[in-house]
């Protein structure tokens, strides 16, 4: 329920927050900033998947003993060995992560179970489909073309998360009722996009390979349905293209040659990619620089179509390469007549914003009678290749949430079960193969409704703005927190903290995860109302108990939706009713 509004309205919105005719306007990047990006960020949780750890790499252990020099506190953390568990003393809070101490302050909003998960680390499991779903896609990008890595830890500084990639200020995905901050520096990333300048830089090597993919989770406080989870896994994947100054004899270029040149490889690199069965809608306008979808003014139309050609159709090799091994599987699994005539798959281009790309697009794919959004991506703002120094280069980039590929590869119908320890669900994978879901047991739901009053002040407004919450699942979502939504209503502060007075749906969110974890499958507004003379608004939401690997007792149920609604009335910005 984060996501109100679909990619079509944002972009009508975009106007309101970047500059189109300023598409290579510097992003801001103070001292701190930039002293803090290039000693850290190139070198901290992107490893190669190779597990190759390069010289240049630091170790997680030297990185905990620098991060805990000078500070007491910090080292009594590491001494505890209680990682992912928030530890208090005296006046000091802090928590350890991926071997790295942090302290907590005001700003922090991280609970006890978005931590439990940070150990996981399904993307390394071999057998478990996320880590299948990876490799597939690293197939696609493959090495040496691409550098395939794989970011460890979930923290990064706010810089790196929003600022370098040119975030707002007041963009509202840096509230913490949409982001889980460590504290007022630091979040768990909510995007691999937060790793796009550090993998940028390890580009500048000579010999190093002209793009990349990046396996990370991430982190929203985010609505609960089948398709979203507060951790998610993402892809992300970028090519870039550099300009050559000198010929083969090492004699300088023009700057028409070498334009020319470039151009000629990106014309062969598109040749080289071959054609794909997949049919996409794709109704993308001329590339222009007025402000619906605006190229960079420094990039030449023709690159800018060979790039967006380049994109579209390696995003596309990769749908009908997850599409063909998943009708395999369920001709294998005899769910499918090898000689029926399965519906050809419905794809489509749509138009998107970004703060990061522009012209950006998403891929959507038809799938349970709806359009399901599997991607953004677009062409690499040049400011961020800049600050990266690589002025010489431009490029595209993607970001692809794995659960969406992976649940319509393995026929996976609730987001949860990624994240399942019944054997019955792990045992159905194994490494390298595509093999369809067996729902193991179907066992029943239990709904129930919890209503409240909520301050009638503007701050309080409706959760629901324009569209029920089903549709979020419906696009993939436009979250803000990766700059996709522009509409939310800006936070007062940057990051916002929650105020007491104020109600935000995402709050409500949390509470039940905290209490119910995964045995809640959907929370949903289902009514909503203002009283005739109090002027109070009243809400009611409906939250579905149920248990993916047994049925849940009655007295369990009504155990927990007594203590939700207990923290509910413990939020000061809302009276139950
Ligand atoms: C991003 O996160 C951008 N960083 C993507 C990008 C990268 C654009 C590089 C341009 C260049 P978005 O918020 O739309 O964008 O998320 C990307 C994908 O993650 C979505 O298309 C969807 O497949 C998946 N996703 C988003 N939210 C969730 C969620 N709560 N649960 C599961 N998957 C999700
Ligand atoms: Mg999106």
């Amino acid at each position: 329920m984060r996501l109100l509004f679909t990619g079509r309205a944002v972009r009508a919105a975009r106007k309101s927050f970047i500059s189109p005719t300023k598409p290579n306007r510097r992003i801001n990047t103070n001292a701190a900033v930039e002293s803090e990006f290039s000693r850290d960020v190139p070198i901290r949780g992107v490893e190669p998947d190779t597990r190759s750890i390069r010289p240049t790499d630091i170790h997680p252990t030297e990185q905990s003993a620098a991060s805990s020099q000078g500070d007491p506190f910090k080292a009594f953390l590491l001494e505890k060995q209680e990682p992912n568990t928030i530890i208090n003393r005296d006046a000091n809070s802090g928590v350890v992560i991926s071997s790295t101490p942090y302290r907590l302050d005001s700003t922090s909003n991280l609970s006890p179970s978005i931590l439990k998960l940070l150990d996981r680390r399904l993307y390394l499991e071999p057998n478990h489909p996320i880590s299948i779903t990876r490799k597939l896609i690293e197939s696609v990008f493959p090495q040496p073309v691409y550098q395939n890595y794989i970011a460890t830890n979930p923290v990064v500084s706010t810089a790196a998360n929003f600022d370098l990639l040119g975030f707002p200020a007041d963009h509202p995905g840096r509230s913490t009722t949409d982001t889980y901050y460590v504290n007022k520096d630091r979040v768990l990333r909510t995007h691999s996009s937060a790793h796009q300048p550090a993998a940028f830089q390890k580009m500048l090597k000579p010999g190093s390979a002209s793009g990349y993919t990046i396996c990370a989770d991430v982190f929203r406080r985010d609505s609960i349905d089948r398709s979203h989870f507060p951790v998610f896994h993402q892809m992300e994947g970028a090519r870039l293209w550099r300009k050559p100054r000198k010929d083969e004899r090492g004699l300088p270029l023009s700057t028409y040659e070498s334009f020319h040149r470039r151009r000629d490889t990106m014309k062969k690199n598109l040749e080289e990619l071959g054609t794909t069965t997949v049919d996409a809608e794709d109704p993308a306008p001329a590339f222009t620089l007025d402000n619906r979808n605006p190229r960079q003014l420094s990039h030449h139309h023709e690159e800018v179509r060979l790039m967006a050609a380049h994109l579209k159709r390696s995003l596309e090799t990769l749908v009908d390469k997850v599409f063909s091994a998943a009708k395999q599987a369920s001709i294998s699994s005899g769910h499918l007549d090898p000689s029926a005539n399965s519906e050809p798959l419905k794809v489509r281009w749509v138009e998107a914003y970004f703060p990061f790309t522009t012209p950006s697009w998403e891929l959507e794919v038809y799938w349970q009678d709806s359009w399901l959004e599997l991607l953004g991506c677009g062409i690499v703002q040049q400011s961020i290749l800049e600050q990266a120094d690589l002025s010489d280069h431009i490029g595209w980039a993607w970001g692809l949430g794995i659960e969406r590929l992976a649940m319509l590869l393995f026929n996976i119908p609730d987001i949860r079960l990624f994240w399942s320890e019944d054997r019955r669900f792990l045992d159905q994978f194994q490494a390298g193969k595509i093999s369809r879901y067996e729902p193991f047991s179907k066992y029943p739901a239990c709904y129930k409704d919890v209503a409240f009053w909520i301050d009638p002040s503007p701050a309080a407004a409706s959760p629901i703005l324009s569209e029920p919450s089903s549709s979020a699942a419906a696009t993939g979502g436009l979250a803000a927190s990766a700059g996709g939504d522009s509409t939310k209503s800006p936070p007062s502060s940057s990051p916002t903290k929650l105020h007491k007075s104020a109600f935000h749906e995402n709050d409500v969110m949390e509470i039940v995860r905290d209490v119910a974890g995964s045995l809640a499958e959907d929370v949903r507004l289902v009514d909503e109302f203002v009283h005739p003379t109090q002027g109070r608004k009243s809400l009611c939401y409906r939250i579905s108990y149920r248990s993916l690997e047994r049925t849940l007792t009655n007295e369990e149920v009504n155990d927990l939706h007594a203590r939700i609604c207990e923290r509910l009335g413990e939020m000061g910005a809302v009276e139950l009713r």
